[in-house]
């Protein structure tokens, strides 16, 4: 496979970065975040999984070696307790606030940066082909704007046989690609009808974050190590750009909720951030009561209802 195109954080300008971002549609930046931070934020986590009995004993957890009997993933019950532990961390939310990664995610987006406040945590254990992430664009998931950026962060070394990023060249200059969603937990892409350059991919080692456009295809490489691949992806763009309320929200019937998940924070600086900006929702507000009143089938009009109830 052809090999990432890579960048040191101080090599980039906000030119250069959308120059890249615009014609292959991704940025590998190296050494962008401090090592510290993500062991700070690894430490916590691990600690969790090993609690929950995911990580091998007698290792330390930082090392993640997998306990292959545990193996479990979205929607595993199970895996969503314990996802639901790392999600509520205050240090998982803080990572996407890190000055260094705002400062050059404002080179891309301008000064009215939106940071997303829901960050996806991936725990991924090794030898699971049901686990590994097949091919998507983002903007599928997210809505809104295109204009929208990810930004995938691993919180150790990702050599490649622990599964990192891979993403299709050039592929957000050809607009949506249909996904497959037919007996599909997560739509997917169909490896045959993926459109656009080719294949690139690489090792993502701690600090290392990889930056691409909601309408770039990209897919994770399967964990063929013996430990679990921790990262975290999170999405960035200007806040005058229309948004899909969903991101603001827990639309499941699960009962997340941001009370819950500040619970245990020790800052308030972090919560609620968003609801101060000027943002612009698509649906609006108004589609949305409308959306609650007539969508079908009923779950649509609950979903929607629920969205509603945690904007306000
Ligand atoms: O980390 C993964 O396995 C998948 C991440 C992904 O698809 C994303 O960041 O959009």
């Amino acid at each position: 496979m052809k090999s990432f195109c890579e960048f040191q954080a101080s090599e980039l300008s906000s030119h250069s970065l959308q120059d890249e971002i615009s014609s292959r549609g991704y940025v590998l930046v190296r050494e962008l975040l401090p090592q510290d931070d993500l062991r700070h934020l690894l430490r916590e986590v691990t600690q969790i999984l090993s609690d929950a009995g995911w990580l091998l004993p007698g290792h330390d957890p930082l090392e993640r070696v997998a306990n292959v009997n545990a193996a479990c993933g979205d929607p595993d019950p199970g895996f969503k307790r314990t996802y639901q532990e790392v999600f509520n961390l205050e240090a998982f939310h803080a990572l996407p606030h890190h000055p260094a990664l705002q400062r050059i995610m404002s080179m891309l987006v301008g000064e009215r940066l939106l940071i997303h406040p829901k960050p996806i945590g991936r725990l991924i254990f090794p030898h699971c082909e049901r686990l590994t992430v097949h091919a998507h664009q983002d903007y599928r998931f997210m809505g809104g704007d295109p204009e929208c950026f990810t930004v995938w962060i691993p919180l150790h070394d990702c050599p490649v046989d622990i599964g990192p990023l891979q993403i299709v060249e050039g592929s957000h200059r050809l607009g949506y690609q249909r996904h497959e969603d037919e007996n599909l937990h997560v739509p997917e892409i169909p490896t045959e009808a993926v459109a656009g350059g080719e294949w690139v991919g690489g090792e993502i080692n701690a600090g290392d974050v990889l930056i691409f456009h909601s309408l770039t295809v990209h897919a994770a490489s399967p964990n063929l190590s013996k430990q679990l691949r921790i990262s975290l992806d999170c999405r960035f763009q200007d806040y005058k750009r229309v948004l899909n309320p969903s991101n603001l929200a827990f639309a499941g019937e699960s009962g997340k909720s941001w009370e819950k998940t500040y619970a245990g924070w020790h800052s308030d600086a972090l919560k609620y951030y968003w609801k101060k900006l000027p943002l612009e929702f698509q649906p609006s507000k108004s589609e949305l009561e409308y959306l609650a009143m007539t969508a079908e089938p009923s779950s649509a009009r609950a979903r929607y209802t629920r969205i509603l109830s945690q904007l306000s």
